[in-house]
């Protein structure tokens, strides 16, 4: 591994783009129901001296054309030179506008997830040539682990994948208790614990926005029942509910919550909320973007902002965002979706970097059965994932299994996320509202 000369730094030579499907429960949501499979793409960027760097983002078919068209601007570049990739995306694909992110709890720009794809395998390349890990290229460790939550999920019974709603008799453990149907408190708790006892988790999330928030909160009073008030417990229905409805279970919940997200829908309903319960609020929903940091300020409408490598244009981005939260009196912690291994690394680097981490992060890893880095899955101890310690991002792509869970993803057919034609396929007459209760 070389240097180049005269400052040219490594360039890109070639970039590969993976489309894969993972197996994945059927989980339920504000949006519906989760598919079989999750779908990932996972980016190889290999320099003219042969080092490859990786990463991982969501899958939608149209993001990974988008990421194809990107080829012409990634391929001859020094991977030193973000800014520049960056401007360069920008004035090819046009900024992301909020409207772009969409209705659904996640988000579906592209951009964003265009640069925090490449610029978490460049960062790996850099990684690779200084034999530094990423933690160091973004300011380097201010902690060893990077403490994650328990997050839970109301659910239908079943494995996912081809098991689809049976279960897989053979499995046991944890691998066992998350095929177990949960639609109720009982369940709920059930969950709880099979995962806190596998993983070691200290804090909670239950993700709401499925069922009436009668049953809903109740769950989280059986959860606060359970595990007392040691455990930290968050809730997010996903912006489901009316303002009213979000005050009245918001006012109920109050002594029991660490911080509710994304009660409501919009910056509007989220700041009159937060003048009227005493519990912090958080969002993946209503504050996405920096362009939306100034209105969330002049409201008032959120104490924590979930940032998500993927959804916020990479690891430095969300270093910045953690500066711009500092200044103006916002806590910073961190969302997620359906993922494996190579977004765990990245998670857990930017994590271990923050400054300040004042809560668990989440994390859905538990939820998936199958692995593309080497070794299988990261370990957790108590609840936390200690910093991969080699150069880059510490982790590295089993090709056989990217092999196979691209395959998988051919088979399955799947080209992007649709939580309501999950739902459908159970329920014919279901359809996604916006705000339902
Ligand atoms: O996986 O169903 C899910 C979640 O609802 C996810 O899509 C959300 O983006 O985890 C997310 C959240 O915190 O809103
Ligand atoms: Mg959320």
């Amino acid at each position: 591994m070389k240097l180049e000369k005269s400052g040219k730094g490594p360039l890109v030579r070639e970039i590969r783009i993976t489309p894969i499907a993972i197996v994945d429960p059927p989980l339920l949501n504000a949006a519906g129901l989760h598919a079989p499979y999750a779908l990932r793409t996972i980016v190889e960027l290999e320099t003219e001296d042969g080092i490859v760097g990786i990463s991982e983002i969501p899958g939608n078919e149209a993001i990974d054309e988008a990421l194809r068209e990107a080829s012409n601007i990634i391929i001859g570049k020094d991977v030193y030179q973000l800014g520049k990739i960056q401007r360069e995306l920008e004035a090819w694909f046009g900024k992301d506008s909020s409207q772009d992110r969409g209705d659904a709890p996640w988000d579906q720009r592209k951009l964003v997830h265009i640069f925090s794809a490449l610029e978490v395998a460049c960062l790996d390349i850099i990684g690779k040539i200084t034999n530094r890990p990423v933690v160091d290229l973004l300011g380097g460790k201010m902690r060893d682990a990077v403490p994650f939550a328990a997050y839970l999920f109301f659910k239908y019974e079943g494995a996912g994948g081809k098991l689809g709603f049976s279960k897989d008799p053979a499995a046991n453990g944890w691998a066992a208790a998350r095929q177990e149907k949960a639609i109720d408190p009982e369940g709920i708790v059930a969950q709880a614990r099979a995962m806190c006892q596998a993983y070691g988790f200290q804090s909670i999330k239950l993700k709401g926005g499925a069922f009436e928030p009668e049953v809903e909160v109740a769950s989280m009073q059986a959860l606060y029942q359970a595990f007392g008030e040691g455990v930290p417990l968050r809730f997010d229905p996903n912006a489901i509910w009316k303002p009213e409805t979000a005050l009245k279970y918001g006012k109920i919940m109050e002594p029991i919550l660490e911080y509710l997200e994304d009660p409501v829908r919009g910056q509007d309903h989220m700041a009159w909320l937060r003048k009227m319960i005493q519990t912090p609020l958080a969002t993946n929903m209503c504050t996405t973007s920096f362009d939306e940091i100034p209105a969330s300020i002049d409201l008032g409408s959120e104490d924590i902002i979930l940032s998500d490598h993927h959804f916020w244009g990479g690891l430095r981005a969300s270093m910045e965002l953690s500066r711009v939260c500092t200044t103006f009196g916002r806590q910073l912690s961190m969302h997620s979706n359906s993922h494996l291994g190579i977004s765990l690394a990245a998670m857990v680097h930017l994590g271990a970097a923050l400054p300040d981490l004042p809560y668990a992060l989440d994390t859905h890893y538990p939820w998936q059965s199958e692995e593309v880095i080497t070794g299988g899955a990261l370990e957790f101890q108590e609840g936390a994932v200690p910093v991969p310690s080699g150069p880059g991002l510490g982790v590295e792509l089993d090709r056989s299994a990217l092999a196979t869970l691209h395959q998988q993803y051919l088979d399955c057919g799947l080209k992007k996320r649709n939580d309501e034609i999950e739902m459908q396929k159970v329920h014919p007459e279901w359809t996604f509202k916006k705000i339902r209760w």
